[in-house]
Formats: structure tokens, C-alpha cells, sequence
């Protein structure tokens, strides 16, 4: 069976999520960041970045969770991934785009909040500012859409959706983003999420 080691929330998330999406059981073993699990030799044998998650199937080792996705579809059902070379080409686009220009933002509001890193208001101003801009061209890709690849649910929405799952640590002005929360509903609804963060 698939084992992941990590947790129920952040990078994780990309990869039970996908797994409860394709029905693919799989073995949770808990990292706790808390207690520097994830520094201890045993992890760092299987990630010396010493991080999660990891997925381990069978003698197979994989890091990185967008990775893990693109193993796991390509192993279960590589139509997640995208129909065509191009949808294929676009899922990788979009997940990159968002991890790239939105994660390490919302990582700021994130992690001021969890007190890792010191309280800064002009940080967290700069951070507001910068994901207004990434925000609405992800708003303005979405019109029209029922999903970030159109009428298909793909790996793009899991990868993109879980970088969007930081926003509620930076304090948005969803108004002006109503495609964008609406499709952040709709893919948060599915039952392999709800799955994934609940159970
Ligand atoms: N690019 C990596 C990022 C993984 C990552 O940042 N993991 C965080 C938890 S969400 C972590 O392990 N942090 C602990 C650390 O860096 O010490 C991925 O997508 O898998």
C-alpha cells in the first residue's frame, strides 16, 4: 500500500487529496513538525531537505508533493493529469504559476500568524499587494470556468486549490475575487477533500 508521511494540512494535502479523488487507499503516517519529527534521521533518510511530505510505494521514495501528484496520477489515472499533451502541459503550468507567485506570500501572512516568523505589518502589506496582482489574473483566467482546465476537475484544481487554501491567513478582499471563491467552494466540496482534511 501507499504510504505518505506527513500531515492532514499544507504540501500533504496535494497528495491525499488526489489519493481519496482517485480512490487509491492509501497509509498516513503522521510527521509532527511541532516536535521536529521531520529532522530526525530516520525522516531525513527518506527527505534530507526534511520535509513532507514523502510518498513511499513499495522501494519507490518520491519528494516534492506536485511530484508526488504527477507519480500518482501517472500510476491510477493519468486523465487527472490533463487529456491532451497540452491540458497535460497547462495543469503543470498552472500548479507551478500558483506555488511560484502565490504560496511564498501567503506564506507570510501564514507564518506571522503561527508566530515562526515576527510580526510585520509592512511585510504583510507588501505580501497584500503583490497577491492582488497574481489574484486577479487567476480571477480573470477562472471566468468563464467551471475549473482551472474548464469543465474538467484536474490535478491543477488539488495543486492550485491547496496553495489557495493558505490565503485564509492574509486578509483578502474576496469581493473582488468572486469566480476565484466560488471555484475555491466547489472543489472544497468534493468529498475526497473533505475526506482528506477530516478523516
Ligand atoms: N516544495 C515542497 C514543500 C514542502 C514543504 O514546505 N513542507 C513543509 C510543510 S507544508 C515542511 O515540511 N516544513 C518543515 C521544514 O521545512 O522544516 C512540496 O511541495 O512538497
Amino acid at each position: 500500500m501507499i504510504k505518505i508521511f506527513g500531515s492532514k494540512l499544507g504540501s500533504t494535502l496535494r497528495n491525499n487529496w488526489l489519493l481519496n479523488e482517485l480512490e487509491v487507499p492509501y497509509e498516513l503516517n503522521p510527521i509532527n513538525l511541532k516536535e521536529r519529527e521531520n529532522r530526525k534521521s530516520e525522516f531525513l533518510k527518506l527527505n534530507p531537505t526534511g520535509q513532507i511530505p514523502v510518498l513511499m510505494d513499495g522501494d519507490f521514495v518520491l519528494t516534492e508533493s506536485m511530484a508526488i501528484n504527477e507519480y500518482i496520477g501517472m500510476k491510477f489515472k493519468p486523465e487527472i493529469l490533463g487529456d491532451t499533451p497540452a491540458k497535460k502541459a497547462e495543469a503543470w503550468k498552472w500548479s507551478l504559476w500558483a506555488y511560484l507567485n502565490l504560496q511564498r506570500y501567503f506564506e507570510e501572512g501564514l507564518y506571522q500568524a503561527l508566530g515562526i516568523r515576527e510580526k510585520n505589518d509592512e511585510n504583510l502589506k507588501v505580501a497584500k499587494e503583490k497577491l492582488e496582482v497574481y489574484l486577479d489574473i487567476l480571477e480573470n483566467h477562472l471566468i468563464g470556468k467551471k475549473f482551472i482546465l474548464g469543465d474538467k476537475f484536474t490535478v491543477a484544481d488539488i495543486n492550485v486549490g491547496v496553495t489557495m487554501s493558505y490565503a485564509k491567513y492574509s486578509e483578502l478582499d474576496w469581493a473582488k475575487y468572486p469566480t476565484t471563491a466560488k471555484w475555491l467552494e466547489l472543489i472544497t466540496s468534493r468529498p475526497s477533500y473533505l475526506k482528506a482534511v477530516r478523516e
